[in-house]
């Protein structure tokens, strides 16, 4: 492979509002297996941010340690980014994002890194409802130290080696569900027609936005008898709903029939259409959502789309009553205001 990436761009490559080609939002040249699906979700980031008209140094890339928790690199080089410790992503996302509100956070993580050793610090990010968008690149095995079987690897599916795993799955859009997660989607690298728009929306959410993408290992995970694998998963896809971010100012035009259509109104004042498949699936009532995810693990299914949105969360930043202003904009009599307050608050404490 070839890790030099020629400079040459067609002189009449599409901008967008910002006056950017989408080049401005790639990162460096992948070092991934070719094939791998993190590529795909990477490729997804790059454009649903060029789309968007997203200022790359408005964007901070966070992740933990793995394959997956490697692409930060591959999107966005002009943002902030922390590639942390295994497991640990949330928690630095955690302090970056309350020092300064400002920025647009993006949490990379493998189902390594989330479902075993960052177990902890994921319930609790969504528990104390960061805004943050959390993608984990799902492929049911530990990518990077060469494919030894997760804990979403399901009950019954065969790695490479042949191994049965006696182990049933921690299905992780279903926890996220259970801990009052405000945006839960899941999707697969392998298909950018619906991650591009859950993405979006996920950024526009005004609280923890959580996307599952279901991303297959080829060199580790895409044998026969495992239940990541690409033919796998495209013969076992069931989809919520189609979906279309529809930015401001736009008109909003639809063939599908009233009760078949869910509105939600972003924050930005864009909106977001769900076409929905299964007129008995109601995205914003998380016990519908809860029985949609469980009716398809019932059908050896996998439910892909937004599952669960509530268009009124209230962040971190909401429930701790933070200041508007990010540390970094304050002056220093703001941020140290001196003995007689620090007085003053010891004294409220006693
Ligand atoms: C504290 C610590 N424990 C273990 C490891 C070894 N390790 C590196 S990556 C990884 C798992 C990666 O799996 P996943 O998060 O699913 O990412 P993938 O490589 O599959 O994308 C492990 C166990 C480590 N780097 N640090
Ligand atoms: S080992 Fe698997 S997860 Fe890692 S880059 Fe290769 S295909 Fe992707």
């Amino acid at each position: 492979m070839s890790y030099i990436r020629s400079k040459f761009r067609h002189p009449e490559l599409p901008k967008n509002k910002l006056g950017y080609t989408v080049d401005h939002y790639e990162g460096s040249l992948s070092t991934l297996c070719a094939g791998c699906g993190h590529d795909s979700i990477s490729a997804t980031v790059v454009q649903a941010c060029f789309e968007m008209n997203i200022e790359p140094h408005r964007v901070a890339k966070l992740s933990g340690i793995g394959c997956s928790s490697k692409t930060p690199a591959y999107f966005l080089s002009q943002s902030h980014g922390f590639n942390s410790v295994h497991g640990r992503m949330p928690s630095v996302a955690t302090g970056a994002a309350l020092a300064n509100r400002d920025l647009i956070y993006f949490g990379v993580s493998g189902d390594g890194d989330t479902a075993s050793i960052g177990m902890g610090q994921f319930v609790h990010v969504i528990r104390r409802n960061l805004k943050m968008v959390y993608i984990v690149m799902n492929n049911g095995c530990y990518g990077l130290t060469k494919g030894q079987d997760s804990a979403t690897a399901d009950a019954g599916s065969k790695n490479k080696t042949g191994q049965v795993n006696p182990f049933e799955s921690i299905d992780l859009a279903g926890l996220a569900l259970e801990l009052g997660a405000g945006f839960v989607a899941q999707s697969f690298s392998g298909d950018k027609t619906q991650l591009v728009p859950l993405i979006k929306a996920a950024i526009q959410h005004p609280g923890f936005a959580f996307i599952n993408v279901i991303s297959p290992c080829v060199t580790f995970n895409n044998n026969v008898g495992s239940t990541k694998s690409y033919d796998y998963v495209r013969e076992h896809i069931e989809a919520t709903s189609t979906i279309d971010f529809v930015p401001e100012m736009q008109e909003i035009t639809t063939s599908y029939s009233e009760g078949s259509v869910a509105k939600v109104k972003m924050h930005d004042g864009s909106t977001l259409q769900l076409h929905k498949l299964d007129s008995s699936w109601d995205p914003f009532d998380n016990r519908s959502a809860a029985n949609a995810i469980l009716h398809a693990r019932e059908k050896g299914e996998i439910l892909t789309g937004l599952i669960y949105i509530d268009p009124k969360t209230r962040d971190l930043h909401q429930t701790l009553q933070t200041s508007d202003k990010a540390l970094n904009s304050m002056k220093e009599e703001q941020l140290c205001p001196g003995l007689d307050a620090l007085a003053e608050i010891n004294a409220e404490l006693r």
